[in-house]
């Protein structure tokens, strides 16, 4: 058999210049503890350009994923507040802050919750499937989809290879959140492999197992719709629901519990429901190379997972061998877990070397790096037909630097929250952006 030259594409989300805290997650431990805490968008943004340039330069296809454009104003006015858009602004910001800020947040960054990606050697039509999420659980994160699906467009551009499936209908039953709660397995890219979709709950029988006091997010059924739409054989697909009492501890997606890359599962104990039948599941279905890593509370607690975020870490194959574990700073600074994971690299698992990166600002809001990337799985002639002008390399890198260090603030607090100059600012440095990344006209403010 000839095995296809594919890649793992990592596509980062930009962190955008409105970047703040306003504690708008509920169930996300860090968004809640963090709110009203000075943020420092510039400093949030080249951390993120830092992390997308350090796996660049180590040989790994990164691309980038502009932000959007906030505050959002078409929703704002859309909610009852007229008159010019600084008026709107410091209408809203007084007399409806949380909804406000929901139009001011730029959460578009954790882009592995942008969409859910099958790669073409899964897909009945052998072409890359996105379905963009509604992420219809927080208000702030369900005004993404419109944006981020023309966006995926403009990047992933020819039909010949890319199927774009517009959100599923927002509604509480329906739920998705996109790739934090899926993971691709194979023995090689480019292969048939098996795609693993968690669900935190049924969305519409209530009398089964659920979170009892945090929300699950993505439901069942919305990963049942996504399975069907992008032509998934289920021979191919293990679909499992998260434990609960994780969602309660403070695991809002699966991917701050788990993480998967090639024949590797690396996992806490608990992640599952039915733990044992889930690892027998993707054994059998993707065969006897099946890696699963699954560490015990006595090794790392569930609330060291969640503190430190271990589990939200980018497991990536080295093209030398073995793996990479790309983790959050939090993992060095607690000991427990840094300990641990100088014992892991010498188990004798693919997993190999560790490399601890600061993604402090987006860490403050629950996002660690496995959240602020999308990875789309490519072969060579799909790589091809992407818009290379979102590829990262050290010109783009350069660009984007500059672009940063002249548009972004380095301080939204309080008091900058309600600034009506924040949009003009937002929209000078995204028409600026959309000429670095060549994607054309693709915010409404560039249309108008
Ligand atoms: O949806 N935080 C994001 C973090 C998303 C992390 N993504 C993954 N785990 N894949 C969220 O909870 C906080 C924004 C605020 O509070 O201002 C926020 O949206």
């Amino acid at each position: 058999m000839t095995t296809m030259i594919a890649y793992e594409a990592n596509f980062d989300g930009l962190v955008g210049p409105t970047h703040n805290y306003s504690g708008l997650s509920f169930g996300n431990i860090a968004s809640r503890k963090n709110q009203g805490s000075v943020a420092n968008p510039r400093l949030a943004a080249l951390q993120g350009l830092k992390k997308m340039k350090k796996l660049a330069d180590m040989g790994f296809k990164q691309g980038v994923l502009p932000p959007q454009e906030r505050p959002n104003i078409a929703e704002l006015r859309s909610l009852g507040f007229g008159g010019s858009d600084a008026e709107v602004i410091r209408a809203a910001c007084k007399h409806a802050p949380l909804l406000y800020s929901s139009m001011l947040s730029a959460s578009s960054m954790w882009s592995a919750n942008a969409a859910t990606v099958s790669p073409s050697a899964n897909t009945a039509d052998g072409k890359v499937h996105f379905t963009v999420a509604n992420l219809n659980n927080k208000l702030h994160r369900s005004i993404e989809h419109t944006q981020t699906s023309r966006t995926l467009r403009a990047i992933f551009r020819d039909e010949k290879f890319f199927v774009h499936h517009d959100a599923l209908p927002g509604c509480p039953q329906l739920g998705d959140e996109g790739a934090a709660n899926h993971t691709r397995f194979c023995q090689h890219y480019g292969e048939r492999g098996v795609e693993l979709f968690v669900y935190g709950a049924s969305g519409f029988n209530m009398a089964a197992r659920r979170p009892k006091n945090f929300p699950a997010r993505q439901t069942m059924e919305a990963s049942q719709a996504i399975i069907r739409l992008h032509g998934l054989d289920e021979k191919n697909v293990v679909l499992a629901q998260q434990n609960p009492d994780v969602i309660d501890a403070g695991v809002f997606h699966n991917d701050v519990i788990a993480v998967g890359n090639g024949n590797v599962l690396f996992c806490h104990e608990l992640a599952f429901v039915d733990q044992h039948g889930v690892m027998n599941e993707i054994g059998v279905k993707l065969g006897k190379s099946f890696v699963p890593i699954q560490v015990t509370s006595d090794e790392v607690s569930v609330e060291d997972a969640v503190e430190s975020y271990l589990f939200n870490s980018q497991l990536l194959t080295l093209a030398g061998g073995g793996m990479l574990l790309l983790v959050p700073e939090e993992c060095r600074t607690n000991t427990r877990v840094w300990n641990y994971l100088q014992k892991l690299v010498t188990l004798g698992t693919p997993i190999s070397e560790v490399l601890a990166m600061d993604l402090r600002e987006s860490m403050k809001n629950g996002g660690g790096p496995a959240c602020l990337r999308l990875r789309v799985e490519l072969t060579e002639k799909e790589l091809a037909a992407v818009n290379p002008a979102t590829l990262m390399n050290d010109a783009l890198y350069g660009r984007l630097t500059a672009w940063v260090e002249k548009h972004y603030r380095d301080r939204i607090g309080e008091v900058e929250l309600g600034d009506p100059a924040l949009l003009n600012e937002c929209r000078a440095a995204l028409d600026e952006l959309t000429k670095i990344l060549a994607l054309g006209s693709i915010y409404p403010f560039q249309r108008a």
